[in-house]
């Protein structure tokens, strides 16, 4: 497979003024029909053919304004149709057939449960019909679609409807007419037996939309969340960024197998059924604000993204690290704001960092891709939200909000550049931005240096930043990025923040250094005591900051600064410098100690008074394995479990009681509710249970035991089912298994929770139960859902078993990664990567991951998986 280049971007050909599509529905032999008015784009070269995207078609019929083509007048091949000699203007005229029933990879026209649906982004409309399948190729359309009307009695497509009728052979059809111009990655169909929950929804400006949220019948009481979730999500896009909704109807469709969490077609979100689907008895709290955000994502599209798309898709993250940035501020907003951004931070810090950090390493606006489909990462999506954020923290939020006005006003009906973005927000600030453009080119996480001195003498603090970003894969030299540092000094006698003065300007008690040099000294002056410096707050950037902060500096942060995600950060790192110990020790034989510091720091938080118990479950929660392995320099799994266990024991042991009094003042009594308070009450009674249940001593089992047994939300079920499934309790946890199972056999999400919970566990049983689970008649490889709960948890989420010395892990995943390569590559090239992460451990399990993925590579591949895999072994 050849890759394709960003500098190679030429503007399209031909443009589609309007799309006319007649989609005839059958399960193997869908004709579809399309007629597209073109004409040459303004800045094409006279001459060049007319090139039509187009894969796993049948063409049936060709002409072009009325006139049927002859054999030599175009030429087809896998990948397109060519018409070497088009006139200027034409409609051209198409029929293919396509066969959904064979379609597994999910991309394009396939069926689900019986269903028909669609997924074009990002590539996926060239397996529908011939089309210049490329986001600045933007029309209106119209959508006819016939089906058997028994079978499929509701028929959806963008837009409004505008036709309906009966057709002969018990068919029927609906035309739909969607007045915006779009790219075709955002056509999206949807046929089949649905049931809808209809609410309205009034703008602004007082117009009327109809919400619809369309289901199988037997899903119709999980959707209320949703629903609620997308007002809430209307009404505050409209407050926040002043956006509107402009069509008539909004509608949502819940589909079974879907690879991705949701798609934001114009007027028709398709979503993932585990990205809508909420129910107390069957989603926990984590899954509730999952959707929240989820639906909150994909309606935000419609302005970021939809109305305004990109150019190309080396622009993806001008769409989406907009969109996840207007996300997670959502979230904040309706939740509590420093949880939240505690959540997102500790997620990137493990995940995006690793992918920074490893051999698919890329920029936020990579220079080249073999297949896009690979580059919905979290460097794209996540890192592009820091970025997004970082420019709100640069310019203000006013500043940030003319730029946003600005942008959608400018190019509305367009696709355009990541550039295009900046410049609005350079344009509204008269900020320079030419040095912070680097941070969408440059792949790899910077790395600060901080050190600092207090001068008694002459009431001063000297502080200096280095920074550095590491070489990643085709880029060995990095260039020195604008990083917003926000700072406060907390003075170590009152424990206050402290009235900052640099150069005799006097800034507040907070200050925003833009650190654009490869080294910085800041000289605070008139500070009346010495100070602890709290760096970084909010993680202003999308940085690793080192500081040789001691022990005693760590457990004063975690009491006195102001800034709770900082607060939060100085409890993780004081930990973080005792797991190091104790890694250290577990690898040399030598005994664990508990550093007491750590201790007290716990038991202060348990025993001081607070009113903010979401942030407090946060700060009880240790650092996942996952995430310390991401601190070492070589991860030791079996070290990681053994010192982060002896960590949890130990605290349990000293502050059982408290831990105790904490579960019993949280327990859950009144009727399910996702909202904050309940969630944050929730989160505290379970991760006492947690640390109660690490000792296992007979009244904790019986805790979790009653929990299970009593709870009537999936929350504190699962939270409890988990704990006695991963405890040597299995006289408790089978029989709890069992009961489980068999309650929840009907629910396909219920059941993904069911394998998950098993598949995690670190006894060493894990990998023939993901191959017994595997041949479960709940579980297929054709469903990516079923895929992520179940291998997808096992070789993500228990370390200590993927990583088994005898290598069977690996091989397990490899075989699954195989199966899926011609099932569907979307997935397989997801689902193969801790695979790829083989340099970060001990030479023996290098060698036995290296082999898997040659085991790989020698296949015949997908490009999909072929570009992973060669990166991985580059
Ligand atoms: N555009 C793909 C799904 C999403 O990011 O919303
Ligand atoms: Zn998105």
């Amino acid at each position: 497979p050849q890759p394709v280049y960003l500098k190679d971007y030429q503007p399209p050909a031909f443009r589609v003024s309007h799309t006319e599509l007649k989609f005839d529905l059958a399960p193997s032999a869908t004709r579809v029909s399309a007629v597209l008015h073109m004409e040459r784009h303004p800045d094409s070269a006279p001459g060049r053919p007319l090139e039509l995207d187009g894969e796993r078609l049948s063409l049936k019929r060709i002409a072009i304004d009325g006139q049927e083509l002859q054999a030599g007048e175009y030429r087809v091949d896998e990948a397109r149709l060519t018409i070497a000699e088009p006139p200027e203007r034409l409609r051209l005229e198409t029929e293919v057939d396509i066969d959904p029933a064979s379609n597994t990879a999910l991309e394009g026209l396939y069926l689900s449960n019986g269903m028909f649906c669609t997924q074009c982004e990002a590539e996926g409309f060239r397996r529908i019909t011939y089309y210049p399948d490329r986001p600045d190729v933007m029309a209106t359309f119209s959508t006819t679609v016939i089906g058997d009307a028994e079978t499929l009695p509701v028929l959806l497509s963008n837009g409004n409807p505008v036709e309906r009728g009966e057709l002969p052979d018990g068919k029927h059809f609906v035309t739909w007419e969607d007045p915006h111009p779009k790219p075709c990655y955002l056509f999206a169909l949807v046929a089949g037996q649905l049931e809808k929950v209809e609410d309205r929804f009034t703008t602004a400006s007082g117009r009327e939309i109809t919400l619809q949220i369309w289901v199988e019948s037997e899903n119709l009481d999980k959707t209320e969340h949703a629903m609620r979730s997308l007002k809430s999500a209307m009404a505050w896009d409209e407050r926040t960024y002043g956006r509107e909704y402009d069509l008539d109807r909004f509608m949502i469709v819940a589909v079974n197998d879907f690879n991705m969490g949701a798609m934001e077609n114009k007027g028709l979100n398709i979503f993932n059924s585990a990205a809508v689907l909420t129910h107390p008895q069957t989603a926990t709290d984590a899954a509730f604000q999952r959707v929240e955000g989820i639906v909150a994502h994909e309606y935000f599209h419609n302005w970021s993204g939809n109305r305004v798309t990109c150019r190309d898709w080396f622009q993806l993250s001008l769409k989406e690290g907009f969109t996840v940035f207007r996300d997670q501020s959502f979230s904040a907003d309706v939740n509590s704001a420093p949880v939240k951004r505690i959540e997102d931070v500790s997620f990137f810090r493990t995940a995006q960092f690793a992918e920074d950090a490893g051999p698919t390493a890329h920029p936020v606006r990579p220079e080249y891709y073999i297949e896009i489909g690979n580059f919905y990462t979290l460097t794209i999506y996540e890192k592009g939200a820091e970025i997004v954020r970082m420019l709100r923290n640069l310019l203000g939020w006013d500043a940030f909000r003319q730029g946003s006005d600005l942008y959608f006003s400018r190019f509305d009906g367009q696709a355009v550049t990541i550039e295009d973005f900046v410049a609005c927000m350079a344009e509204v600030s008269a900020i320079d931005l030419g040095q912070f453009m680097r941070w969408y080119s440059q792949a790899g996480t910077p790395e600060i240096d901080a050190h600092g001195e207090y001068d008694y003498a002459n009431s001063a603090y000297r502080l200096t930043l280095r920074q550095r970003t590491p070489p990643t894969p085709g880029q060995p030299d990095k260039q020195p990025l604008h990083i917003p540092v926000r700072i406060g000094l907390v003075g170590t006698k009152s424990g206050d923040d402290l009235e900052l003065t640099l150069d005799g300007e006097r800034l507040g008690k907070e200050c925003v250094l833009h650190l654009r040099e490869d080294e910085q000294t800041l000289v605070f002056t008139e500070l009346a005591e010495a100070p602890v410096p709290s760096l970084l707050r909010g993680f202003s950037a999308p940085v690793k900051l080192r500081f040789p902060y001691g022990r005693e500096d760590l457990a004063f942060l975690l009491q006195h600064d102001s800034d709770g995600f900082n607060r939060w950060d100085a409890g993780q790192r004081l930990t973080m410098l005792a797991l190091d110990d104790l890694i250290a020790a577990h690898r040399n034989g030598v005994e664990k100690v508990m550093d007491a510091r750590v201790t007290e720091a716990f038991r202060g938080l348990l025993t001081a008074s607070t009113d903010d118990k979401a942030v407090l479950a946060e700060m009880l929660t240790l650092p996942s394995e996952a995430y310390i392995a991401e601190q070492q320099p070589m991860v030791d799994v079996d070290a990681i479990h053994a010192a982060r266990d002896f960590v949890k024991r130990s605290l349990a042991t000293v502050l059982r009681n408290e831990f105790l009094t904490l579960y019993r003042a949280n327990q859950s009594q009144a009727d399910y509710a996702p909202s904050a308070e309940q969630i944050a009450q929730r989160g505290l009674q379970n991760v006492a249970l947690s640390y109660l249940m690490s000792i296992e001593d007979d009244e904790a089992v019986e805790l979790a035991r009653e929990q299970f047994e009593a709870a009537r939300n999936m929350t504190d079920v699962r939270a409890a089912l988990t704990l006695l499934v991963h405890s040597s309790r299995g006289d408790i946890a089978d029989p709890a298994l069992r009961a489980f199972g068999e309650k929840w056999a009907h629910d396909p999400l219920v059941m993904d929770q069911w394998f998950s919970v098993q598949v995690t566990r670190p006894q060493s049983d894990a990998i023939e139960r993901v191959k017994y689970l595997m041949g479960h008649p709940a579980f297929s490889l054709k469903n990516p859902n079923r895929v992520r709960a179940l291998i997808g948890a096992f070789a993500g989420q228990n370390p200590v078993n993927f990583h088994r010395l005898d290598g069977q892990g690996y091989r397990l995943l490899a075989d699954v990664v195989i199966e899926l390569n011609t099932l569907n590559p979307e997935i397989a090239a997801r689902i193969i990567t801790p695979l790829t992460r083989w340099q970060r451990y001990d030479e023996q399990r290098q060698a036995l991951m290296k082999a898997e993925l040659e085991r790989i590579q020698a296949e015949e591949l997908s490009p999909n998986v072929y570009e992973v895999v060669e990166k991985a072994l580059a």
